[in-house]
């Protein structure tokens, strides 16, 4: 296996560059299998470095043609992944380096670097790409000034910063603001663009672009509203400003993920810029929203402001998440968001942190830095930073925003120099508050309540489970929200923001006086709003959870009891096949769904059931491993109750239609979202579909012909919808990757492994095409459970196929993919020995990637649970 020669990267290893590049000219000649790089660049000795350090410069995949310092032919050691100049052979503390190099986009599969993407030239520099185009100092704390010239016959030529000159065949570029390597980019090809403006409140006049494939430019109206509202957003929030005349945006077809933030030319995967109505779901548009938004607010939070080494990714991307919820809760409803975020964290990062990937919000070391934008430095990392925010307080945390962008502006930073801004303006000792950021595994806090008739005494204890190479854990500082109700529902005390700092600890609470003819106990509603992304681990009872499910005054911890009460049912329905499920619990549901002040969107989330990954590590707990085919048929006995114990279904779901043409806004998109929930139920009861295939016949948005085909597919009635679908929309390559993932996550466990194997042979599955890849393999891995946990192992050798034949031609995805046996440990022997075999095939393998065999080895290096 490669990964025992591929370098571990160490954190504490860290040195400054020894050498910086104040400016890059770069001249591309573009050819599709043999482009010409020449770079320029302006060098200088560290000061801050080590002296007399040889000139050493990253570098991959490419051929250099020639080389030369201040004008003099050079010929420097050049290995696979780089080149080396003995000081000795340069001519004093700064010089110029030229070289030219050669490279083929065409064939660069992995598509990082400089790559083609249905016969437009576009790259991809994060982490480590820029490596891939010229020899260079490849590292986030080497920030440069850039000019770039692009020769090329494609009509659109375009690079960072603002156009210069341009003339037939070429143009040039300069973008006066000093940046890392990784935020470099270049685009080339048959594009138009969507044109709008903004005009910055200081009065700079920006011109906004998003540029598309022809016939695409109709379907980018959505994205260029979210980015004026972005930009509006971060200066009234944040007061920042955009620092260039021109934004642009490209959206490609063929990416790796959703974005990339590079200076003033985002490049898109096609997924989160592309909307119309009839093509993009409630959730494409939410989506789109937000990562415009998340791109655009890195122009600061990344950009200006950058990290010294990736280590400190979370810097960046933690902060970036935390403004893009910010700004996702301001344009939405914000309880409706922070539940959507929560459930998110919960069903990645929790259980990231659970097992053999786990590692810290920065961690200490990698082989390959791909692998570690992970939902732990991204999700996780953007509730530390909303943590620090609800300990400092509103004001406190924007005089520290003000402060990081005046002091910072054009630096690499690490999370000490972050930690430390926040103390010069609070005079607060962060120490012990730093630890989140060091610290891996998900912390898990009991409470005892102790009421003796005059003050409620709560005591919290926390401990945090080992995880890989952390085997003892210290306590961290939680901010705990905290309510309490009295018996009949009314205030015993506001929402108060506890700091649980030790690993035991009592606080007293002073409530308010007690109403007349009320007996009994207060009542705590503990960790509003999610306020410490911990795991609560309470046993109180269903009567609590239906209690707060109907009085709680937080609706996160509303729908959170229900939640508790739903999770409960189903564990003793899985354990009890005969179970009728309570009626207090059906009860409760119902009494949600006809609570005329809460929003559709909520009750949506509210009736919707945990998932079975939820209920299996609830069983965990009970030391059983079940099948999740045993959870899934509770869920479907559980679906079923709830749909007879509703009165009316039918009028209900036709009372939720929203009259006139389809808006992607946030009330109309809730009504969808529960008339989609109360169609599952109302198909529950109907053997042949009928209202589901009604539905999606009707369906004039995508979202309702989504929700009707799943339905018809889990039900097994799909066949002419699925055939009508695919003719409708045959060549939308987004639409198409509907087709394909409605399929792979839908289709009931017995038939799954089958009908996937069946698509991946269709013309139209493009296993190269990452959407693609995931929309089919990553559908059907993460998203049907049943159908991958199939006790035959069919499912595991189905994805670990695709591994091993996507890992040679993109690694990145491979390894991504290969990280979805993560949780192997948990099911029961059967299973674990036919994962194991899964694993072992592809740690065998030869030449496999780093990215996949540091994935693959982590997962089979942990330790049983
Ligand atoms: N910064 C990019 C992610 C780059 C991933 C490299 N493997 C997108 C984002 O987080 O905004
Ligand atoms: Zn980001």
């Amino acid at each position: 296996m490669r990964t025992e020669t591929a370098p571990t990267i160490r954190l504490k290893d860290y040195t400054p560059p020894a050498y910086l590049v104040d400016s890059v000219h770069l001249t591309f000649a573009l050819h599709p299998t043999a482009t010409r790089v020449t770079a320029r660049l302006a060098m200088r000795v560290n000061p801050a470095a080590a002296p007399g350090q040889d000139l050493a410069l990253d570098g991959e995949a490419m051929e250099l043609i020639s080389a030369a310092i201040d004008g003099v032919k050079v010929s420097p050691n050049v290995t696979k992944t780089g080149l080396v100049l003995p000081a000795a052979e340069l001519p004093g503390d700064s010089f110029e380096w030229v070289c030219e190099t050669e490279i083929s986009p065409e064939t660069n599969t992995a598509l990082e670097g400089l790559y083609m993407s249905k016969g437009m030239y576009c790259t991809q520099c994060e982490a480590e790409g820029f490596r891939k185009i010229t020899y260079f100092p490849d590292r986030p704390d080497v920030m440069s000034v850039y000019t770039v010239r692009i020769e090329g016959e494609q009509p659109v030529l375009l690079s960072n910063g603002n156009p210069t000159a341009s003339g037939p065949g070429w143009a040039e570029w300069h973008d006066p603001h000093p940046k890392p390597s990784y935020l470099f980019a270049l685009v080339a090809g048959d594009l138009v663009s969507h044109n709008d403006s903004f005009t910055t409140r200081s009065g700079r006049d920006v011109a906004l672009k998003i540029f598309v494939r022809p016939g695409d430019e109709g379907r980018c109206a959505y994205a260029m509203d979210a980015l004026k509202r972005s930009m509006k957003w971060d200066e009234d929030v944040y007061r920042l400003e955009y620092d260039l005349d021109l934004f642009m945006i490209v959206a490609v077809d063929d990416f790796n993920m959703g974005a990339m933030e590079n200076k003033g030319l985002n490049i898109f995967n096609s997924k989160y810029v592309l909307a119309s109505p009839e093509t993009a779901t409630d959730l494409d548009y939410e989506l789109i929203e937000g990562i415009i938004a998340h791109e655009y607010f890195h122009n600061w939070t990344g950009n200006r402001i950058t990290c010294r080494d990736w280590f400190q990714l979370c810097l960046k991307e933690g902060l970036t998440v935390y403004r893009d919820q910010q700004f996702s809760a301001d344009q939405r409803s914000a309880p409706v968001q922070r539940i959507g975020n929560v459930a998110a964290l919960r069903a990645r990062q929790f259980r990231e942190d659970a097992g053999p990937l786990a590692h810290p919000v920065r961690p200490e070391e990698y082989i390959e830095i791909n692998n570690f934008y992970t939902a732990t430095v991204y999700e996780k990392g953007a509730e530390v930073i909303g943590m620090l925010h609800s300990l400092i307080g509103d004001e406190a945390y924007h005089r520290g925003m003000d402060r990081y962008f005046e002091v910072h502006d054009n630096q690499a930073l690490t999370i000490e120099d972050w930690i430390a801004n926040f103390e010069a303006v609070t005079n607060r000792d962060l120490s012990q508050f730093a630890r989140w950021y060091a610290q891996a595994g998900t912390p898990r806090v009991t409470v005892e309540e102790a009421w003796d008739g005059a003050t409620l005494k709560l005591t919290f204890r926390q401990s945090t489970p080992p995880t890989p190479g952390q085997p003892e854990k210290s306590p961290l500082v939680l901010p705990l929200a905290i309510g309490v109700l009295w018996p009949d529902g009314s205030e015993a005390m506001e929402t108060r923001l506890l700091e649980i700092s030790e690993a035991e600890q009592t606080v007293e609470l002073e409530l308010n006086d007690r109403p007349v003819n009320v007996t009994g106990a207060p009542i705590p509603s503990i960790n509003r709003g999610f306020s410490a992304p911990i795991i609560l681990e309470q046993t109180v009872g269903t009567e609590r959870h239906a209690f707060l499910l109907a009085h709680d005054t937080d609706p996160f911890n509303r729908w959170e009891s229900g939640r508790a009460y739903l999770r409960d049912m189903l564990v003793r329905m899985v354990q009890d096949a005969d179970l009728a499920p309570d009626a207090a619990l059906l009860d409760g549901l119902l009494a949600v769904l006809d609570d005329t002040a809460l929003d559709p969107a909520f009750k949506a989330l509210a009736l919707g059931f945990p998932s079975i990954d939820d209920i299996f590590l609830d069983l965990r707990k009970t030391g059983a491993r079940p099948d999740p085919q045993v959870i899934s048929d509770a869920r479907t006995r559980l679906d079923r109750a709830l749909a007879a114990h509703v009165p009316g279904l039918a009028d209900r779901l036709g009372q939720l239609a929203v009259p006139g043409p389809y808006t992607p806004d946030a009330a109309a998109a809730g009504k969808r979202a529960l008339s989609g929930r109360l169609l599952g139920l109302v198909s529950r009861l109907e053997p042949d579909a009928a209202t589901a295939r009604a539905t999606f016949a009707a369906a004039d948005n995508m979202t309702q012909s989504m929700q009707a085909l799943e339905i018809l597919i889990r039900e097994g009635q799909a066949k002419d919808a699925l055939a009508s679908f695919h003719q409708r929309w045959q060549g939308n390559a987004g639409v198409i990757d509907k087709w394909f993932s409605a399929q792979a996550r839908a289709t009931p466990a017995k038939q799954a492994v089958e009908a996937v194997r069946a698509l991946t042979a269709h013309p139209d599955f493009d296993y190269k095409t990452p959407n693609r890849f995931r929309a089919l393999i990553g559908g059907f891995a993460a998203g049907n459970v049943t159908g991958f946990h199939r006790a035959d192992g069919e499912g595991y050798r189905l994805l670990a196929d695709w591994v091993v034949t996507l890992d040679p031609i993109n690694p990145q995805t491979a390894a991504r993919m290969a990280g979805l046996f993560e949780s192997w440990r948990q099911y029961d022997e059967p299973r674990q020995a036919l994962m194991l075999a899964q694993l072992q095939r592809i740690a065998d393998l030869p030449g496999l990637s780093k990215d996949t065999g540091e994935i693959v080895s982590r997962i089979l290096d942990a330790p049983a649970a």
